[in-house]
């Protein structure tokens, strides 16, 4: 099988190649990166047999010629940090929406299977106390520029696959964690701030939920999606894993032998969704898949571990992240 995997130098793409290469040597990889700030070549150095093309994906007579060579696309490019959709729109508008139309229009020409990865956000946010999660049936009703552009590249599949007859899954997964994440998302930030004898920062009262997964569990499932999914399905990804951030910077400080009590609050994210959870059963059940990493502290300690020893990972890009953030948040307390 040759797969061509888009977004494949990103946080989830590189972990996902990772994870094909252990378990799965008999499968060829190209992996078409544009090679944002978000990507790095690094985490994926010493892979073997994996080609790297850089080339922005939303420029479709570059890609359709990798398409037209690969069995399998599984489409994972995007920009998708909330804070930066932000700042700035289009370059989402751009990657998200232009770039999944040109992966569509590229297996509908060649006939190519698509996974197409997405997110929870799309569905928008649950109060703290509602008893319900979100499933494949939950209307969707994003909030920030990002997860809109999110929704809009899931519906242009669904299109794609209504209209066209392309054979393409949808996947939605809940909040991801693990090695290679970009320094701008909560937990590496936190970890490396800590590393770097700062204080976390923390939005808000920090009382906001996510549903958090280690990225392994994530492609996982992807995998049990390209083994056993069913053409024109979508899927929500999830592994239980509802904790708020609050807790979280806690637990990153104990585990991290610092005060735990030792982290600022600044100022809040415009528009914040509350909280995130997803209900998987679906996943389970029809497909049998399961997460592995189910202690949530036991997969942090993990990821502290790797944050410490990669320095030259993500020190490159610490201070120009942390100038960013100090551009538009405040410490309030
Ligand atoms: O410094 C911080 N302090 C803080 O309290 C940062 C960076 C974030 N937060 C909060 C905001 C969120 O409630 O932590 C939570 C997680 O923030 P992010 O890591 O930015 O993730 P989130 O906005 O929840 O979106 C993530 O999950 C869904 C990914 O970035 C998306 O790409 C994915 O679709």
């Amino acid at each position: 099988m040759h797969l061509l995997v888009t977004g494949g130098a990103g946080f989830i793409g590189a972990n996902f190649v990772h994870l094909t290469r252990r378990t799965r040597p008999d499968v060829s990889i190209t992996v078409v990166d544009s090679m944002t700030y978000a990507a790095n070549r690094d985490s994926l150095a010493g892979l073997d047999a994996v080609r790297i093309v850089e080339v922005d994906v939303s420029e479709l007579a570059v890609v359709d010629p990798l398409v037209a060579e690969a069995d399998v696309v599984v489409h994972f490019a995007a920009e998708s940090h909330n804070d930066n959709s932000l700042d700035s729109p289009w370059p989402f508008l751009r990657s998200n929406i232009m770039g999944t139309f040109s992966v569509l229009e590229a297996c509908r020409k060649h006939g190519t299977r698509l996974h197409h990865i997405s997110t929870d956000e799309v569905y928008g946010d649950l109060d703290l106390d509602d008893p319900s999660k979100f499933d494949e049936f939950t209307p969707y009703n994003p909030s920030s520029p990002y997860s809109a552009s999110k929704a809009s590249s899931d519906l242009l599949v669904r299109a794609w696959v209504r209209s066209f007859g392309v054979r393409a899954t949808i996947s939605n997964c809940s909040n991801n964690y693990g090695p290679y994440q970009h320094v701008e998302k909560f937990i590496p930030r936190q970890i490396t701030e800590v590393l770097e004898g700062r204080r976390p920062k923390l939005y808000g009262a920090g009382l906001n939920v996510r549903d958090w997964i280690h990225v392994d569990d994530h492609n996982s499932a992807v995998w049990s999606i390209l083994d056993r999914g069913e053409m024109g399905r979508t899927y929500l990804i999830g592994a239980d894993g509802e904790v708020n951030n609050l807790t979280v910077v806690q637990t990153i400080l104990k585990l991290m032998g610092r005060d735990p009590n030792g982290f600022d609050h600044v100022s809040d994210r415009p528009g914040h969704d509350l909280r995130y959870a997803i209900d998987s059963s679906t996943l389970r059940r029809e497909l049998g898949w399961k997460p592995d990493f189910v202690d949530f502290e036991a997969g942090l300690q993990a990821t502290i571990d790797w944050f410490t020893h990669n320095r030259g990972w993500w020190q490159p890009q610490k201070a120009a992240v942390e100038a960013k953030y100090a551009r538009t948040q405040e410490v309030i307390k």
